[in-house]
């Protein structure tokens, strides 16, 4: 008999994505009920070709649910991941709020796919997508030569921050487009934008780059930079890994980018750091920089891997190789790899 799925939050940003998912990937379940918030119960939404009603979120929803994926804040999480588990669902949770519990595993399949066994409290974490668009790269070539430290920066965009960050994007750069005179004063984009324009970014995107995402954390850093950090180190099961991130917002609707520096425990060159990459199953190297061949945001949006250019060893250091790495934060970075959880959670 095929598994029965429930996808919670079906209604939001990444619900969407998921339900997209569903339809296009090859099909291993058998009943898939939507779930969402009393407000979005009674409509309808499509997903395999058909019409499916959506369910007010309840503990009953989760009866006979072999395998329940949450894409919902983090609080509606941390109160009914452990309900769906109760009710006998292996719950696959897309939230921040059980990442860094330690009786729950913090999965990525192309990476630490066996975690998913030891789950006492019946849930699984999905990485925060700014480490998602790394990670699988950053995976593959710790495998092959055992990585001791990373710096990474990231590029992320407004729809990392939901539906109102792509909102607000679009509605700063219809403020600003063809003003021809804008960005050469200090502060006239923000003030063509106005601080009610902001949305939930604290300066301006459109024409600009903020260097902040999450929210403060001791000593300067951003909660988006320690999830880097601590994210990192669980899933690659690396306690002690050196981790220095600098996040920043650019004016992008999807698909996060990240410059990555990656030292190793033996030097890499560039040509075995591209011949591992090229080989690691969920990423696709596209560098070729004399032919202008790198990835960006506008180009790899709404695919699945991980693409890698820009690979290079670094000057100064034989151990150390920089790259950028490109992954859609609404795919890979959420909806895709929760899926993957779950397709595995279906085969095994
Ligand atoms: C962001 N990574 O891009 C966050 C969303 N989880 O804001």
């Amino acid at each position: 008999q095929r598994p029965t799925l429930a996808v919670v939050g079906a209604t939001g940003a990444v619900g969407t994505v998921m339900l997209a998912l569903l339809t296009e990937r090859p099909d291993v379940w058998g009943e898939i009920r939507l779930v969402a918030s009393a407000r979005s119960a009674g409509r309808t939404l499509r997903v395999r070709g058909e019409d499916v009603p959506v369910q007010a979120l309840a503990p009953e929803v989760f009866d006979g649910v072999d395998i329940a994926v949450f894409d919902v804040p983090d609080e509606v999480s941390a109160q009914w991941a452990p309900v769906a588990a109760a009710r006998g669902a292996v719950a696959v949770d897309n939230s921040g709020a059980f990442r860094m519990d330690p009786d729950v595993p913090l999965v990525v399949p192309e990476v630490n796919a066996d975690a998913v066994a030891d789950r006492p409290r019946g849930i699984i974490a999905n990485p925060n997508c700014t480490t998602l668009s790394m990670i699988v790269a950053v995976g593959a070539l710790h495998r092959a030569f055992g990585l001791e430290s990373l710096v990474a920066t990231s590029y992320q965009a407004a729809s990392g921050a939901g539906q109102s960050g792509i909102d607000t994007l679009y509605a700063q750069l219809e403020l600003v487009g063809g003003t021809r005179e804008l960005g050469q004063t200090a502060g006239d984009v923000r003030k063509a934008v106005g601080e009610e324009g902001l949305g939930p970014f604290p300066a301006p995107l459109a024409l600009n780059v903020v260097p902040w995402a999450g929210s403060l954390k001791d000593g300067g850093w951003s909660s988006e930079e320690l999830k880097i950090r601590n994210e990192s180190r669980k899933i690659l099961g690396l306690p002690g890994l050196r981790v220095s991130a600098t996040c920043v917002r650019v004016p992008v609707v999807t698909t996060h980018a990240v410059a990555v520096h990656a030292r190793f425990s033996q030097p890499v060159t560039a040509g075995q750091a591209r011949d591992v990459l090229a080989s690691a199953p969920g990423v696709a190297v596209l560098d070729d920089p004399s032919a202008g061949e790198f990835p960006t945001p506008a180009d790899v949006v709404g695919t699945d891997p991980t693409w890698v250019g820009r690979i290079r060893q670094s000057p100064d250091d034989p151990y150390e190789v920089a790259l950028f790495v490109c992954g859609d934060n609404l795919r890979k970075g959420a909806a895709l790899n929760t899926l993957q959880i779950a397709e595995f959670l279906a085969g095994g």
